[in-house]
């Protein structure tokens, strides 16, 4: 078993995931993007800063954006309240919500329009169009892999208009999706495949992506991903992780963790030894279904 620190060690390579159909996407993004009213950029709560993409915000200061923050659900309120305030100081739209939520996700549609009624005004506070809803909203929904965006597409269209699973890569081409329903009206979105930003700032920042399975499993690998969430629950003392796992204390080490886990749920080889790769796709399978307790890897950073 490699032994990792949750401390960063800046001597270890930069972890990170970029075929090549990702700077593609990314190309045609940019390419598309004077096309839509408005980008819903979607990140994971869990890691709320890492989860953006610096190479795509540039292109996206110049048009109206809204970071819906999903999965939220799987994050302790009091580490939501701090995010709230730290993306309210940095002047820029956001909503922390679980897009499964269908009204959570009504308060998204709302916003967005807000922000873009606010938008034309500001361009053209005189005129008198501002009352005349424009016949269509074009939106563009982006984002790391795995995050939801097929999934917002799908809850508001109230359908299987593109297709979701569970794991990083599904949507591979644009696609435009028309949504004239009873809860949303007028409305075109077009999915885009997930794309990474090409470079991932520290080999830690690369764990929490994949803790979050925005990358394959096998770029760094379930031992080194299993084992940093593990040791994420046992610093930060999670009684639920504790009780889940009948452990006695928060003191580790991380090993004796493993194998306590590969005891109790029967991951057991030849001659009784713990079979701690069956234990590592456990953790990570439990965890991202939010059974392990609420997380969010990151805090708001003291600067912008
Ligand atoms: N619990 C929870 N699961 C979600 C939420 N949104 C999406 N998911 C799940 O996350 C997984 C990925 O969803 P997708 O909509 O396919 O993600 P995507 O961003 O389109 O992924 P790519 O196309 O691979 O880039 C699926 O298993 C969804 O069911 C959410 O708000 N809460
Ligand atoms: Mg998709």
């Amino acid at each position: 078993m490699k032994i990792i620190d949750l401390e960063e060690s800046s001597d270890r390579p930069k972890l990170n995931w970029y075929p090549g159909h990702m700077a593609k996407a990314s190309r045609e993004i940019k390419a598309k993007i004077k096309l839509v009213d408005i980008i819903f950029e979607i990140r994971d709560a869990r890691a709320p800063k890492t989860s953006g993409n610096p190479e795509l915000d540039q292109i996206l200061s110049q048009k109206s954006r809204l970071i819906i923050l999903n999965k939220s659900n799987f994050v302790e309120a009091s580490d939501l309240v701090r995010w709230e305030a730290w993306f309210k100081k940095q002047e820029l739209n956001f909503i922390f919500v679980n897009v499964m939520d269908k009204i959570a996700l009504k308060k998204v549609t709302k916003l967005a329009k807000k922000i873009i009624q606010q938008k034309n005004l500001k361009s053209n506070p005189h005129s008198s169009d501002q009352k005349k809803e424009k016949k269509k909203l074009k939106i563009m929904v982006i984002g790391l892999p795995n995050t939801g965006k097929s999934t917002v597409i799908n809850q508001l269209a109230g359908r299987n208009a593109t297709k979701v699973a569970p794991s990083p890569g599904q949507t591979q081409h644009q696609l435009w999706i028309s949504i004239d329903n009873k809860e949303n009206k007028d409305l075109e979105l077009m999915d885009t495949p997930g794309v990474m930003p090409p470079h991932v700032s520290s080999e830690t920042q690369g764990i929490w992506l994949s803790a979050i399975h925005a990358m394959p499993d096998v770029v760094i690998g379930e031992e080194l991903t299993a084992t940093y969430v593990v040791k994420y629950f046992l610093k930060n003392k999670s009684l639920y992780f504790k009780e889940r796992f009948q452990l006695e204390n928060f003191d580790g080490p991380v090993e004796a963790v493993m194998e306590k886990i590969a005891v109790l749920r029967g991951c057991i080889k030849e001659k009784g030894r713990p079979d701690l790769e069956r234990v590592y796709k456990l953790i990570l399978l439990e965890f991202r279904k939010g059974d392990l307790g609420k997380c969010c890897f990151e805090m708001p950073p003291l600067t912008k």
